[in-house]
């Protein structure tokens, strides 16, 4: 009998842990997806099962279980695949890998119970503050939260550090083994991306540590707004690379040898991973470009810094279509685009993950709009931003994460995939609500529909679509939710079902694609990541210190806060005026 070479024959203690986080994913994606589709039918107003008093807890619930949980705990799992399988070697002590997973775990539900509190009519008091956490999953000053939630992101994210002590210590071990090698390129695609991590989490541990929480346990009177909003847009900008480059991984790797043949260039991912490290952070003011108290100029260094950070993506889009021409054309395809009939469609992990890069070709395109410094004033705010995340994280990043569950689950478990066909409807399904829904959501920014409200429509006040009317395109945002909901219904059947089967032989080889041109072409100094993280750290110095320091000096390291200023929500003229005419001199 053909002996079987599956992830978990190889290394069984590592597949415990992968498969644990998986899991922990997957439960974050069914209640987080379920929230979607609540909200999607509430402020289309097709079906309303919530109040809309409690619309930003279901908001607060699906951003954070999605877009920190499900991604997070998921990468973390084909993070420590990658290194195992690409060092050829376990990690140092799977002890120390359940601890940082038990960690994240522990953060997870201190902020998943803080957050779900605000369901109830009387929330336990604890500490003095009543559990709640209405705070959306940007969660700046001035909304404040309960400190449990703050404590809870500080262990995810300590538990996240600890993920990448464990990567790096994996590596230094077999860099002891093999010290004339090259880094394997997944290892470095992973190595890279937790330095940046590191770089970036800096930003957001400072903003909860310093100010936030302290401010929620009362420690401190107030604090200054914008520097909390900028330390976490410092973070907010890097977390979506942190997302994505799990999904380049897989794209690279996977894609060329699914389509049938090799990737194009090892040195050119190198490079791209090398800028994602070098630029990921110091650009995350062009999430800001509306907020008064920056001075244009920071903005316009963000705006430049972020159309650098382009590059690497299309040397991507470049890089991985290549790869898949060339197995294409392995495997018989011709001509200028007829290769592409010779791709393996019925392969759903093949087909989800190529779906998914197309779709991030337009997100890229949305992207490039909202990093305009004058076309971000259209679209700021608006339901735009919500079309062009969800194209990005909810599908180039989701579904290639659902896809590559379908390859990865038998991996971790040895059990054949329950059914392959549901499979390619489920990410095909994905592929079509994803089209409806963000389609109208691009469409309705551009009128002015504003994103995080449940009454979008603003009594007295009519929307005028371009084309169409408004009451089409919420049919379409609905419509899209319903088929997301059946296609995210189906990926939960399959895995649920795939767990019960009994353990099969016919898992694919653990492996993944060789390259055209390899290693030996790539400069030894792209493997210097001591020289990159260097020279990122300069960078983020050089964009965000006087942009900092400015917004110390105006408004206070504690701030005025807003508290003595008593804002409310729609203040009366006189307010507004006596307002004015107390800060005008
Ligand atoms: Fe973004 C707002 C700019 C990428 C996520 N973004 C957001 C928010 C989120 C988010 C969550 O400059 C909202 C935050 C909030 O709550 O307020 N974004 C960009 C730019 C890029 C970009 C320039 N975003 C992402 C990614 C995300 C993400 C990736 C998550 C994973 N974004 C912005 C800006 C804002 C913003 C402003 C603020 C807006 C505002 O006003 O609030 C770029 O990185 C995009 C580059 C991408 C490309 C595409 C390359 C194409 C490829 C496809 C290859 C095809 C294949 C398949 C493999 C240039 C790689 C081929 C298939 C065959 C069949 C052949
Ligand atoms: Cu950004």
């Amino acid at each position: 009998m053909a002996m079987r070479n599956a992830y978990v024959d190889q290394f069984p203690a590592e597949a415990k842990v992968i498969k644990a986080a998986f899991w922990s994913s997957f439960l974050a994606l069914a209640i987080g997806g379920l929230l979607g589709l609540v909200q999607a039918l509430h402020r289309t107003d097709v079906v309303r099962f919530i109040d809309s008093a409690d619309y930003y807890t279901v908001l607060t619930a699906h951003g954070v279980l999605l877009a920190i949980t499900f991604t997070i705990f998921f990468l973390v799992g084909i993070f420590t695949w990658a290194v195992t399988t690409s060092l050829e070697r376990g990690v140092v002590d799977t002890r120390f890998t359940w601890s940082w997973y038990a960690m994240m775990v522990v953060g997870t539900v201190l902020v998943g119970v803080t957050i779900f509190a605000g369901f109830l009519e009387d929330a336990p008091e604890i500490l003095g503050a009543p559990l709640n956490a209405d705070v959306l999953f940007t969660f700046y000053a001035p909304l404040q939260a309960h400190p449990f939630f703050y404590v809870g992101l500080v262990l995810f994210v300590v538990g996240s550090w600890l993920a990448g002590v464990d990567w790096f210590r994996t590596w230094w071990a077999w860099r002891g083994e093999n010290p004339d090698e090259r880094i394997p390129l997944p290892t470095f695609m992973v190595l890279t991306t937790t330095l940046f991590w590191y770089i970036c989490t800096f930003g957001v541990a400072l903003s909860i540590l310093v100010f936030l929480l302290p401010w929620s346990l009362g420690i401190v009177d107030s604090v200054n707004p914008l520097l909390t909003r900028t330390l976490f847009w410092y973070f907010g900008h890097a977390v979506v690379y942190f997302w994505l480059m799990p999904a380049y991984m897989m794209w690279y790797i996977m894609l060329p040898k699914l389509s049938g043949g090799k990737l194009f260039s090892d040195p050119l991912a190198r490079v791209v991973f090398v800028l994602f490290l070098l630029l990921s952070t110091p650009l995350g003011i062009h999430h800001q470009y509306l907020d008064p108290g920056i001075a244009e100029g920071y903005k316009f260094i963000a705006m430049t810094n972020t159309m650098f950070l382009l590059l690497p993506s299309l040397l991507t889009a470049f890089t991985v279509v290549a790869s898949m021409e060339h197995g294409a054309r392995q495997r018989g395809g011709e001509g200028y685009l007829g290769w592409l009939r010779a791709l393996p469609w019925r392969d759903p992990v093949f087909t989800g993950m190529a779906l998914a890069g197309l779709m991030f070709a337009a997100a890229g395109f949305s992207g490039m709009i909202n990093a305009g410094m004058n076309i971000n004033y259209l679209v700021h705010n608006t339901w735009w931003v919500v079309g062009h995340f969800h194209l990005t994280v909810g599908t180039a990043v989701a579904l290639t994460f659902m896809a590559a569950a379908y390859w990865f689950i038998p991996q971790v478990t040895g059990k054949a995939l329950w059914n392959r066909s549901v499979a390619l409807g489920q990410v095909l399904l994905w592929f079509i609500g994803m089209t409806f829904m963000s389609n109208a959501m691009h469409r309705s920014g551009l009128f002015g529909m504003p994103r995080r409200t449940a009454e979008p429509q603003y009594s007295g006040f009519e929307f005028e679509p371009a084309a169409g009317t408004v009451g089409e395109i919420n049919a379409q945002v609905a419509l899209g939710a319903v088929i997301l909901t059946v296609s995210l219904a189906l990926f939960l059947l399959n895995m649920v079902l795939t767990s019960f089967n009994g353990s099969s032989d016919a898992i694919p080889d653990n492996t993944y694609a060789g390259t055209l041109s390899g290693p030996e072409d790539a400069p030894e100094i792209l493997d210097n990541l001591k020289l990159w993280t260097a020279i990122a750290i300069v960078l983020v110095i050089f964009a965000y210190t006087l942009p900092v320091a400015s917004i110390v000096e105006n408004g206070g390291l504690f701030g005025p806060g807003i508290e003595g200023q008593q804002l409310t929500l729609v203040p009366d003229t006189a307010t507004v005026l006596e307002t004015v005419r107390e800060v005008m001199p």
